[in-house]
């Protein structure tokens, strides 16, 4: 099939390539289900969508995230999975980083939210400027400490920013790699008391559900973009996890909130950024296709399938 339009012009990354990284990994959580996400989302026609944008797309496949390391780390007794999820992560900050560094833009398919902390480093690895839009019904920058579940799926930021004090000896590679200024959330609406703090006294840019009824997605998202990146100068990592929408539009995801986003305040979030022609790299997080019945599966994985589409510059018109 003829592309219908070219790629969208992207000031950082000058090719029309794309690498999508199936990330099928649960080890940041405690269901099953999240490491069936990728493959669900890349038959659901992921490649062709891109491909009608103009994009030249590869897959990669990382087929050993499903089998955790014979043995655990020291920090076992602290949270949960430390050796399974650093040696994870760790690689996937070494591909992100390389496919970045060959210009081509990541497409990160999850797998759970703990693979940010890979993204994450891998991205700032190669765009050091870059900011980062997480859209989340939870905060996930607790520290092992903090985490009342001592799940590392609600840590990633902690280990970006660099606040888990003392790092788990896992995570001894993990380094401070962004700023406050540089990271604002969307859709939040279920944090731990650690994480407010760490919200306030930080002064990150927090847009709560209350924040998207007061002002309406599209103020919001205008006001976090010129907060993390006025004028547009600085590359952009959208870090999307499927559970910052409504239970309704994506049933099929761990930890569920009500109050989310609805679809299309999500795609607007999508749309909004994709018109930067800044996006370097997106994640979409959390989808679990062990959850809910089929329809709930059907949706959820559409949901994603749009969410990376969208970002990637497909409009309505
Ligand atoms: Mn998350």
């Amino acid at each position: 099939m003829e592309p219908h339009r070219p790629a969208m012009l992207n000031k950082f990354i000058q090719t029309n390539q794309v690498s999508i990284l199936n990330l099928p990994f649960s080890g940041g959580q405690p269901k099953k289900g999240t490491e069936v996400a990728p493959e669900l989302i890349e038959q659901a026609g992921v490649q062709e969508d891109l491909e009608n944008l103009g994009y030249s797309v590869r897959y990669i496949q990382n087929p050993s995230f499903k089998t955790p390391p014979k043995i655990e780390g020291p920090s076992k007794d602290l949270i949960k999975n430390p050796q399974y999820v650093s040696d994870v992560c760790r690689q996937v900050r070494d591909t992100v980083k390389k496919e970045l560094s060959e210009e081509r833009l990541v497409v990160n398919v999850g797998g759970d939210h703990s693979l940010g902390m890979g993204t994450i480093e891998g991205v700032q690895a190669v765009y050091d400027d870059a900011c980062v839009l997480w859209i989340d019904a939870h905060a996930d920058i607790n520290t092992p400490e903090s985490s009342p579940s001592k799940n590392l799926h609600g840590c990633p930021l902690a280990f970006s920013l660099g606040y888990a004090n003392p790092v788990p000896p896992e995570f001894a590679w993990t380094k401070r790699v962004i700023d406050e200024k540089r990271l604002a959330f969307i859709g939040l609406r279920d944090l731990d008391p650690q994480e407010r703090a760490f919200l306030r006294d930080h002064n990150i840019a927090a847009f709560t559900m209350h924040h998207v009824d007061k002002y309406g997605i599209s103020k919001v998202v205008e006001m976090a973009l010129e907060h993390i990146n006025p004028g547009n100068r600085h590359p952009v990592h959208l870090s999307f996890d499927v559970d910052s929408c409504d239970p309704m539009v994506a049933p099929s995801t761990g930890t569920r909130v009500p109050g989310g986003l609805t679809f299309r305040e999500a795609m607007y979030i999508c749309e909004a950024t994709a018109e930067t022609s800044t996006l370097v790299a997106v994640d979409v997080m959390e989808v679990n296709p062990c959850l809910g019945n089929e329809e709930d599966t059907k949706n959820t994985v559409n949901l994603a399938r749009s969410i990376i589409r969208t970002s990637l510059g497909q409009t309505l018109l």
